[in-house]
Order: C-alpha cells, then structure tokens, then sequence
C-alpha cells in the first residue's frame, strides 16, 4: 500500500514537474526577452551616449520590450580598442566608437579619417548618408562587425598645455597623444610632434602629470573629459573629420532573427539626426564654456599656415594603397 501511495506520489510529482516545465516551453517565444549590451566610452550625457539611448528605446518600442539594449557608457566594459575587440568576438553585442580605432580592425576606414579630406561638415554628412556611408557600413563586415550607423564628431584640432599652435613649427617636439590608430600617429609625426598612441581614459591624468603636453581632438571631448582644464592652448585647426560608427558585433546580429536584424538596422538609422541635433546643441555648449572658462583659443590658421598643414600631409595621401586613393577621389567628388 505504502509503496503504492509513494509511485502516485512520484507519477503526480512527475507530471506536475513536466506540465509546468511544458508551460514554460510553450509560453518562452512570447516572452522570452532578449538583453544586450553595448559598449560606449563616453559620459551619460554626451551626444554619441544620448544617439546610443536613443537607438535602444527604438529597438524596445519596435519590439514591444522583447530586445533590451543596456547602454554602459563611461568605458564601463573598457576602453575603446578593448571594447571593439570584444565585440568582434561576440562577448559585448554593440558598441560606438570612433574610425579611427576600428580602422585597425578593418583599414578600408582609413580612406575615411583622411586628414583635410572633406571641406567642411556638409560634405562629409552628404559621403556618410550617400552610397560610399552604405558601402563602408557595409565593409566592416569582413572583420566580424556590422556596421549600423554614422554619429558625428565634429572637426578635431590640437590642444597642449606649452604654446599657442599658429604655424606647423609650433608643433615642433610636442608630445602629443593620439588615438591608437596608425594614421593618427603619421599625422602627428608628419608635423614634427611625437605622437603617443594611449587609450582615451588615460589622457587627463598624462595631460595633468605632463608624460604628454597635448592631445587633439572636437570641442565636445575637450570639454568634457576636462581636458581644457589641464591644456589651455586650443588651435581650431581642424586636422581631422573623424566619423563615429556604431557597430553591431556579427556573432550577436546572426543570434537574431531576419526581423530582428532588420529592427536594430533601422533603429539605428533613425536615431541618426537625434544624434546630429544633440552633437550641435552640444558642440556650442562646450565651446562656449571653454571660452568663458578663460582658455587660449587660436580661432583658425592663417591661409599661409593652413596650406603649411596640409602640404605636410602629403606623404600620407602618397601611402595610400591604390583602393584606398580611389576612395578618396571618390569622397572629394562628392557635392
Ligand atoms: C572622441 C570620440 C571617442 C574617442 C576619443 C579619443 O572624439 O568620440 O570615441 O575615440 O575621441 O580621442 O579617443
């Protein structure tokens, strides 16, 4: 009898074990929801973060809540090569960041961060919304990215903690940190400086401890890492136009569904112009605050001095591979 009573009692355990596993079978798909995470070096507030948050509120409001991207902005899953390198293996799902950096995993982007290459803003919106942006999102495949969209970053220019920056002797001998970009460290050697390749989150404390006496780089990161507070001399030279990707990592993108895929792509599309109206605001508060901070500002080079820069950046445009050159030509043909 005992024994009879205990199989029930294990029949009935195990049924109620297999209908409430059952139900949770049959009830997954509905909602399971799906968190990712994306990687962004930046502060909360900054345009390239607010672009991020914008990009994750589409995707969970196209989703009905079933995909959740966390923003970590702050270099909270690491520094900006570290960060791509994980999303390349699949451990982090997103991530923005600048070319410059990416470039190293996929150097088509170098044809991109040309020195002097576009004439102003317009013209490098008018190439990264065009058939060459597409193309070049699309190219980053290859390395193990899907490329989703283009942010701005504004103009970079010199900033340092010695001299004034009027002529390219200025730039004669300075330490000057750049990102950990190949081309980045040519620029800065093609001008007579020493270029110090470090990641981004290191380069207050060197600017401040004087293991370096400049860096370079748009209004917006100037001021809000602090820079300006511990390198006084800013030089509008506008060196670089350095576009910011936002990447998917492959990996994660081909756990998706084709739908899926396609929410995040177009989500990310659409964050684009809240990005480029955040970067605006943001750029003006930043400079106007440098200035009122009391910082030396050099408003711009002579056209003497200008032409010196850009003739200095010849050797660079001659290293091109020729794929490279032709994307070039391509980019300064574009209206
Ligand atoms: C900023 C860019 C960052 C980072 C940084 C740097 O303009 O938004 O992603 O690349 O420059 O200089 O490291």
């Amino acid at each position: 009898m005992k024994k009879t009573v205990m199989m029930m009692l294990i029949v009935l355990l195990a049924a109620t074990g297999a209908f409430a596993s059952g139900q949770r079978e049959a009830a997954a798909p509905a909602q399971q929801t799906i968190t990712m995470r994306l990687a962004e070096t930046h502060a909360q507030d900054y345009p390239t973060t607010r672009g991020n948050y914008h990009f994750a509120e589409l995707v969970e409001e196209r989703t009905n809540g079933r995909i959740k991207i966390e923003v970590y902005h702050s270099a909270q899953l690491g520094e900006e090569r570290a960060a791509i390198e994980q999303v390349q293996f699949g451990a982090i799902d997103f991530t923005r960041v600048s070319i410059s950096p990416l470039a190293a995993f996929s150097p088509g982007l170098d044809a991109m961060q040309m020195p002097f290459l576009y004439r102003d803003g317009a013209h490098m919106w008018n190439v990264l919304l065009g058939p060459i942006g597409d193309e070049m999102l699309a190219s980053v495949e290859d390395a193990g990215f899907i490329g989703l969209a283009w942010y701005d970053s504004g103009a970079r220019n010199f900033y340092n903690s010695v001299r004034p920056i009027r002529t390219v002797a200025d730039m004669q001998g300075l330490r000057i940190r750049v990102q950990e970009s190949r081309l980045m460290v040519g620029l800065v050697e093609a001008l007579g400086a020493v270029a110090t390749p470090m990641p981004f989150g290191e380069v207050y404390s060197a600017l401040q401890t004087g293991v370096i006496d400049g860096a370079e780089n748009n209004w917006p990161s100037y001021y809000s890492t602090s820079h300006y507070e511990v390198a006084q001399y800013f030089t509008l030279n506008g060196h670089t136009r350095v576009p910011e990707i936002l990447v998917a990592s492959k990996i994660a993108m081909d756990r998706l569904s084709p739908e899926d895929q396609q929410i995040i792509r177009q989500a990310a599309r659409d964050s684009i112009d809240f990005q480029r109206e955040q970067w605006e605001a943001f750029e003006k508060v930043s400079e106007d605050e440098i200035r009122a901070a009391g910082n030396q500002i050099v408003d711009g080079l002579t056209p003497e001095n200008y032409q010196q820069f850009r003739a200095r950046m010849q050797p660079l445009y001659d290293e091109l591979s020729p794929a490279a050159a032709a994307m070039v030509e391509r980019i300064q043909a574009v209206q």
